[in-house]
Formats: C-alpha cells, sequence, structure tokens
C-alpha cells in the first residue's frame, strides 16, 4: 500500500509540471512495460494470497486514474495546439487585399499614339526606319552637302566614315519617296540623335516627328491647314500657328514654325518668355533637289514637310520642366501620367 502511495505522489508532482514533449516519456515512465506500474504488479506477487485482491484493485485504480489523467492532458495538449495552429495560420479575410499594380505607357508612347491618332484622322499614313543609317540617307539626299555643318561630327554620332545616328527622321521619308510614288501622305515618328551636351531642354536622345506630303498642287498653304488643324488637336482649338521665314537644306521656302503659348494664350510669359509663342520646330516646301534624288519630277510633283519635337511637344502639353525627366524612369515623374 506505501507503494501505490509513493507512485500516486510521484505521478501527481510529475503530472503537474508536465510539458507537452514530455507526455510520452511520463506515460512510459508509469504505464511503459517496465513502467512504475508494471513494479507493482510485480510486488503483488509477493504478498500474501488474502490481501492480493484488495492490493490488486488499488493498483488497477491507479492504473486507470493514470490513464484518465493523461488523456486528458493529451487532449488538452492537442486541442492547444490546434488553437496555436488556428492563430498562426489564420488569415485575416478584412485586411484590404493587396493593390495588383497595372502597367501603364511612358508619357512620350502616349503623346507618341495622340500624334499618331490625329495624323491617321487626316489620311496619313505611319512609317519607320533604322536608327543607324548612311550619311547619304541622313545628309545627301537631303541636299545637304558634304561641308554643310549639319555634318559636323560635333552635331553627329559617326559610327564609321559612312554608318552614323539618325539626326533625324528624313531618311524614313527619303526610303519611303525611293519605293512609292505621289501620291505619298506620311508622318515618321522615332528617336533621333544629336552629339549635344544635355541640359533642360536638350538631350543626346530626343524623338521626332516628320510629316511627308507629295502630290500633284500641293501649296503651303496646304502646308499651314495641316499644322494648324494638328496643333488645335493637340493643344486646343484657340491655338494659332506662326511660320516665320527659316532656312533648311531640304525645303524651300522654309519655315520655324511656332504656336501660340497655351499657358497666357499668347498675353507673354515666364514660358514663352514674355513673346506670346513656343517655337515647335520647322517646316517648309520639300527642295526640288531632294525630289529629284528620288526621281519624283518637281515639275509634275510638289511636296510639303515639318519637323516637330516631341518632347518639346509633350513638355508643353503637360508643363514637364526638364527634357531628361523622359529619360531618368523615376517614378515620381512617371507616376503622374497613370
Ligand atoms: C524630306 C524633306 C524635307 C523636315 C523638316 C524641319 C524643317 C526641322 C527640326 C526641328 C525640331 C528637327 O526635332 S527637331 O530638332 N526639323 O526644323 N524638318 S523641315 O523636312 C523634310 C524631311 C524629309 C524628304
Amino acid at each position: 500500500m506505501k507503494e501505490i502511495e509513493e507512485v500516486r505522489i510521484e505521478f501527481e508532482e510529475k503530472i503537474k509540471k508536465l510539458k507537452p514533449e514530455d507526455l510520452k516519456k511520463l506515460e512510459t515512465y508509469f504505464l511503459g512495460r517496465k513502467g512504475k506500474v508494471a513494479y507493482l504488479f510485480e510486488l503483488l506477487r509477493n504478498i500474501p494470497a488474502k490481501e492480493k485482491r484488495e492490493t490488486g484493485q488499488q493498483i488497477n485504480e491507479l492504473k486507470e486514474y493514470i490513464e484518465n489523467r493523461i488523456l486528458q492532458y493529451k487532449q488538452l495538449f492537442e486541442e492547444e495546439e490546434q488553437q496555436e495552429k488556428l492563430l498562426k495560420e489564420s488569415i485575416d479575410i478584412t485586411v484590404p487585399g493587396l493593390k495588383s499594380e497595372f502597367g501603364y505607357l511612358h508619357i512620350l508612347s502616349m503623346v507618341i499614339k495622340e500624334i499618331e491618332e490625329i495624323f491617321l484622322s487626316m489620311g496619313f499614313d505611319i512609317m519607320t526606319g533604322p536608327e543607324i543609317e548612311s550619311d547619304y540617307y541622313n545628309f545627301e539626299a537631303l541636299n545637304i552637302p558634304e561641308f554643310h555643318p549639319a555634318r559636323d561630327l560635333q552635331d553627329t554620332f559617326y559610327l564609321s566614315q559612312k554608318l552614323l545616328l539618325r539626326t533625324q527622321t528624313s531618311p524614313i521619308q527619303v526610303r519611303t519617296m525611293e519605293v512609292q510614288k505621289p501620291p505619298i501622305r506620311i508622318i515618321a515618328i522615332g528617336k533621333c540623335y544629336r552629339r549635344d551636351a544635355s541640359d533642360s531642354s536638350h538631350s543626346p536622345i530626343f524623338h521626332q516627328i516628320e510629316g511627308l506630303v507629295v502630290d500633284k498642287n500641293v501649296s503651303f498653304a496646304n502646308l499651314k491647314g495641316t499644322l494648324l488643324e494638328f496643333t488645335r488637336q493637340m493643344f486646343g482649338k484657340d491655338t494659332k500657328v506662326r511660320f516665320s521665314p527659316s532656312y533648311f537644306p531640304f525645303v524651300e521656302p522654309g519655315a520655324e514654325t511656332a504656336i501660340s503659348c497655351v499657358i497666357c494664350k499668347g498675353k507673354g510669359c515666364r514660358v514663352c518668355k514674355q513673346s506670346g509663342w513656343l517655337e515647335m520646330g520647322g517646316s517648309g516646301m520639300v527642295h526640288p533637289n531632294v525630289l529629284k534624288n528620288v526621281d519624283i519630277d518637281p515639275e509634275k510633283f510638289q511636296g510639303f514637310a515639318f519637323g516637330w519635337g516631341i518632347e518639346r511637344i509633350a513638355m508643353i502639353k503637360y508643363s514637364i520642366p526638364d527634357i531628361r525627366m523622359f529619360l531618368q524612369n523615376d517614378l515620381r515623374f512617371l507616376e503622374q501620367f497613370k
């Protein structure tokens, strides 16, 4: 009877400070083949027959008690473990979902699409061409003679004696006139390269749009009407266009082309330097030599052309202060145009 009491006391002590990971060990210690309860049954063999029944019952009661307590703990620990798992793995469905970022066009791509749509609606086709060009298509075919300053090394990226990065998209127009005879109504949009130090309004890489119309009875008035319509759709219908005489080897007459300031509507402000006008690029009637170079008879056909900077258009339309922002990949800038 004393040993039974000792085993019970030992069990109560151990079960009090039982940790889940020791449950198996405790079960074996008390209920295993060589456990405390087995030890008590061993002792049973040596006591007098008449006390055997009584004692045996006592031991069985203790065994059941220990089994039940251990079972309770097993269930308890399993529940706690289950609770812990639920807590750890539970997700709060009321938390707002992660916003999936959608891609969006670069502001320049947006402006290019806008410009293309306007000219497509006016019946123009869109052409592209190589950015690496020969000096023939970039200069000679455009009536730019061998020693013209535009050919200078300080303005042009040469890749070899004959190859260069195009300084304007005009080579596309030349290539088109070689394979397509009038009527021609095309715009060419693309990257151009100038060996220029970059500052807030100049970048060695910039985008240009050039337009070319070649047909019978094409006049300077057609040029003015086309650019006025484009300007109105791009900058608002009260915008005006100004043509000032200028010289370019590939057009004659040539004209600097400006639009009335979109900020002050022509009154004069900081953006237009008090002039009321914003220079956009150049234009003119295609020079007869350029037509001759592509076997188009200047006596039968005439053409007009223009060339504007895309960054310039974007900067004016969206009040962008510095041309370098287009290339810096700064999300604080790009995200404004999502
Ligand atoms: C052909 C014949 C004529 C395109 C023209 C300009 C005037 C012009 C510059 C101004 C801004 C380029 O982006 S820019 O730096 N361009 O001023 N471009 S006339 O004349 C052509 C083009 C192709 C066959």
